[in-house]
């Protein structure tokens, strides 16, 4: 049991005016990062609840496309509350979705993370094909290149984004991280990838050990 069941059920049974008066009353007591952290979670576990809803044949494709705006409805409510977050060290990221994946709300969240810790970041959208990825790490020469999807094939697209910075000379000048949920580490090693996490603010605290 947690003090935040209540969000996740809110969340997974998609019930929005529920979900943002949890969420104001929640920002009302001027939250810490780590508390900002753990209702992100929630609102995360609450996504994975609407998955299996989803798996069960009980939720639409309509269900889903409802539960990305909830979660980003929720996210713009938290985002302020994420700048209490110390800045520690700055560096560059250039993010995307890669190719045929268009889920974007993990990568989003991760992206709200790290320009609240003080990156700069540099978000080139969803379904990214490996020249989007070449091309922007040659325009702004960034420390870090962030991949996102949650598809299984998102797992080649990542191998080919890799494969296309080795390709243009550029893959030993950044450090490459990955998120989603099917990454793993069998799949970073064999992606060729620096690290991988299904955690957003795990994945800042290694983009932070990066750069400094
Ligand atoms: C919302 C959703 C959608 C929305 C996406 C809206 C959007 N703007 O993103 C819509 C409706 C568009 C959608 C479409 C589809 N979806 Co969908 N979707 C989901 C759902 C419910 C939630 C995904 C999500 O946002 N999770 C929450 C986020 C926060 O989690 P996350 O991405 O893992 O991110 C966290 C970390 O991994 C990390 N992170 C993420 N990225 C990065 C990057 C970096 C660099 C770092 C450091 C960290 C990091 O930070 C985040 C926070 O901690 C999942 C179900 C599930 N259980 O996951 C299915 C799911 C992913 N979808 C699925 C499918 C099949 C589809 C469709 C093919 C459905 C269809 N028949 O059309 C299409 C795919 C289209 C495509 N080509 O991409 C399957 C995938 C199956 C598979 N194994 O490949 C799932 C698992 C549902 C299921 N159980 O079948 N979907």
């Amino acid at each position: 049991m947690s003090k935040w069941d209540h969000l996740t059920k809110a969340v997974g049974e998609l019930e929005e005016k529920k979900v943002m008066k949890i969420l104001d009353k929640f920002i009302s007591t001027n939250p810490t990062d780590k508390e900002v952290q753990e209702v992100i979670n929630t609102c995360h576990k609450g996504m994975v609840m609407v998955g299996d809803i989803f798996e069960k044949g009980d939720y639409f494709v309509g269900d889903l496309i409802f539960s990305g705006e909830l979660l980003a409805e929720a996210i713009d409510i938290l985002k302020p509350a994420l700048r209490n977050c110390d800045s520690i060290k700055k560096g560059k990221i250039v993010i995307g979705t890669v190719h045929g994946d268009l889920h974007d709300i993990g990568k989003n969240i991760f992206k709200s993370m790290a320009v609240a810790a003080g990156f700069e970041v540099y978000d080139i959208g969803i379904d990214q094909p490996v020249s989007a990825f070449v091309n922007k790490v040659k325009e702004v020469q960034p420390d870090i290149v962030g991949m996102s999807g949650v598809l299984t094939l998102a797992l080649e697209a990542m191998k080919d984004t890799v494969d296309g910075l080795k390709e243009a000379g550029l893959r030993d000048d950044v450090k490459v991280i990955m998120g989603g949920n099917p990454v793993t580490k069998e799949a970073c090693k064999y992606i060729g990838g620096d690290a991988y996490t299904t955690n957003a603010a795990e994945g800042v605290k290694m983009c932070q050990s990066w750069v400094g």
